[in-house]
């Protein structure tokens, strides 16, 4: 490989006051589209599913980079956090999807040219039900949930997400693994046509990312179809995103097309680019610095100073005891 790539934490670093461009995700048109049809979708599968009722607070504000921080307006559950909700206009303008673009607002400025419906993906591997679902019809299996959960890029800025999704543990039960299952590996789509950013090699195509077994069936790791209570936008990876926030936002793996059961560890993106930097678990852990920079404070996004990054990004009771004997120095 020519060029190593990297994730650019330079950009953070003395930004503090920098706040990320307002602009709508797509045209109001598409927007307004999307919402009514996701709406619909939802609204079919009936009980179980509380559709956010909170506004965007970048909505008709445009122009506006003073939005306060959300908070969402529904009971929280137990995976939920309480704090302050990243405003939508952030959520959906600063954005790593290198597909479109290597820069925090590419995403959202070219992320127009996926096409997400039709879509589908294909499950396979290590399980007795192989097969390749619609979009829609696998949305339709599970009652939506939300889950507003942290998230934490390993550049060192933060967000808080307003998911809406299912749980990935109900997926491979579906599928029912076999007993030679021991990881689960996700491709994201790869077609230059739609995704300019594949035209340049500044990472092997297609995004792959993987997880333990274990790890994938834990309740907190998320498969989004929608973010605050709307379709998901395309640049934050739809339509159907990994979202494991005890780990790196580079786990995250977008707009996906393959979930691949498998009994040996898959290869990965970023531990392919750069296996001295990015692991295979890319627990969040702030006593494990990055080579290039500290992993011990975070900026997040839309507040002005840095703050703890706290050990498996604060969610260590739940999981800490996936990692028992594990050394987490070497097993970064
Ligand atoms: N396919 C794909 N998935 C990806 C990425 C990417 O470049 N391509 N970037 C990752 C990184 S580094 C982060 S921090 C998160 C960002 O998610 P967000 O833009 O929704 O905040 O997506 C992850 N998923
Ligand atoms: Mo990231």
């Amino acid at each position: 490989m020519a060029k190593l790539p990297v994730q650019r934490e330079g950009d953070e670093i003395g930004t503090d006051t920098a706040q990320p461009a307002i602009q709508p995700p797509t045209s109001r048109r598409e927007f307004l589209r999307s919402a009514t049809l996701f709406t619909a979708t939802v609204a079919g599968l009936g009980g179980g599913l509380e559709l956010l009722t909170r506004r965007p607070s970048g909505a008709g504000a445009a122009g506006s980079s003073a939005a306060p921080l959300g908070r969402v307006k529904r009971p929280l559950g137990p995976y939920d956090t309480s704090e302050a909700v990243t405003p939508y206009a952030q959520a959906t303008t600063y954005n790593n999807f290198y597909e479109f673009g290597l820069d925090k607002s590419d995403p959202a400025q070219n992320a127009g040219s996926l096409r997400t419906r039709p879509w589908t993906v294909r499950i396979d591997g290590e399980v007795r039900k192989p097969q390749t679902v619609d979009i829609d019809t696998l949305q339709s299996w599970f009652p939506l949930e939300n889950r507003v959960y942290r998230m934490r890029c390993v550049e060192g800025w933060s967000m808080v997400m307003p998911w809406m999704g299912f749980a990935l543990a109900a997926l491979i039960r579906r599928v029912e693994p076999t007993g030679k299952a021991n990881y689960v590996s996700f491709t994201s789509l790869h077609d230059p046509a739609q995704m300019p950013g594949q035209r340049s090699e500044v990472l092997q195509w297609p995004y792959t990312e993987g997880l333990r077994l274990d790890e994938a069936l834990h309740p907190l790791t998320f498969m989004a179809l929608g973010l605050d209570g709307r379709a998901l936008p395309n640049q934050n990876g739809a339509p159907l995103r990994l979202v494991v926030p005890w780990k790196y936002g580079f786990k995250g793996i977008k707009s996906i097309v393959q979930i691949t059961l498998t009994s040996e560890r898959p290869a990965t993106t970023w531990a392919l680019a750069a296996p001295s930097e990015y692991g295979f678990y890319a627990n969040v852990n702030p006593a494990v610095d990055h080579p290039r920079w500290s992993q011990a404070t975070e900026r997040r996004i839309g507040e002005f100073s840095r703050r703890q990054t706290l050990p498996f990004n604060g969610y260590a009771e739940q999981v800490a005891h996936l990692y028992k004997g594990l050394d987490l120095r070497r097993n970064f």
